[in-house]
């Protein structure tokens, strides 16, 4: 069997970046690899209304005391092409120019955090879509009531995190870094 590839291509590359270079190369699953191999990176904004409310901290505070860790983040305005890029995948339909509108009207906190399956954690902790339909102690149930103004965006899926990390973040401003309570919170360290 074939080692872990190394280098500097290998260093710039996520978790699921990694993951699929193992796969292609070896043929195998990552995880049967690698115990990191649920490591996953997820793109979250904290949008327009929940900065404009002051719940950056609050939002931040909950992935944190989930035990996700943090690996980049820049408060930044969203220009309009990067909104378009950001939200492609809903182009046509009623309520993009809104969305457009809403991502742009204020700046946001977009960052990426990492950790054991983190792209449904993170999910899971903002809540559906739908204020109205999330579930009680998520952010969008305790904070919001309106889809059009529903505080976070989390990325759904390993390939949307993948691009949206990428979108959002040059590789050198993703920091590799590791916490002393890691082995307390990520079973595999
Ligand atoms: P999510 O943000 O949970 O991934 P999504 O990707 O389906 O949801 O939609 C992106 C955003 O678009 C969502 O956070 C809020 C807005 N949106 C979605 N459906 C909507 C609708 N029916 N009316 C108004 N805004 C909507
Ligand atoms: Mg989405």
């Amino acid at each position: 069997m074939r080692s872990k590839p190394t280098g500097a291509e290998w260093s710039r590359l996520d978790p699921i970046g990694r993951g699929r270079i193992i796969e292609a190369e070896l043929g195998v699953r990552p995880e049967f690899l690698f115990a990191e191999a649920n490591l996953e990176r997820t793109l979250v904004l904290v949008k327009p209304d929940a900065v404009q409310r002051g719940l950056m901290g609050e939002i931040v505070a909950r992935l944190e005391r989930r035990g996700l860790r943090l690996v980049a983040a820049r408060f930044q305005r969203v220009d309009r092409a990067l909104a378009e890029r950001h939200y492609a995948v809903h182009k046509g339909k009623p309520f993009y120019p809104g969305l457009l509108d809403y991502i742009t009207s204020s700046p946001v906190l977009a960052m990426v955090w990492e950790g054991p399956n983190a792209i449904g954690a993170v999910r899971q902790t903002m809540g559906s879509t739908r204020p109205a339909e999330a579930a009680p102690g998520s952010v969008r149930h305790d904070f919001g009531l309106e889809v059009g103004r529903n505080l976070t965006h989390a990325s759904d899926g390993p390939d949307t995190a993948l691009e949206e990390v990428n979108l959002w973040f040059r590789p050198d401003e993703l920091v590799d870094w590791e916490r002393s309570v890691d082995r307390w919170v990520f079973e595999s360290k």
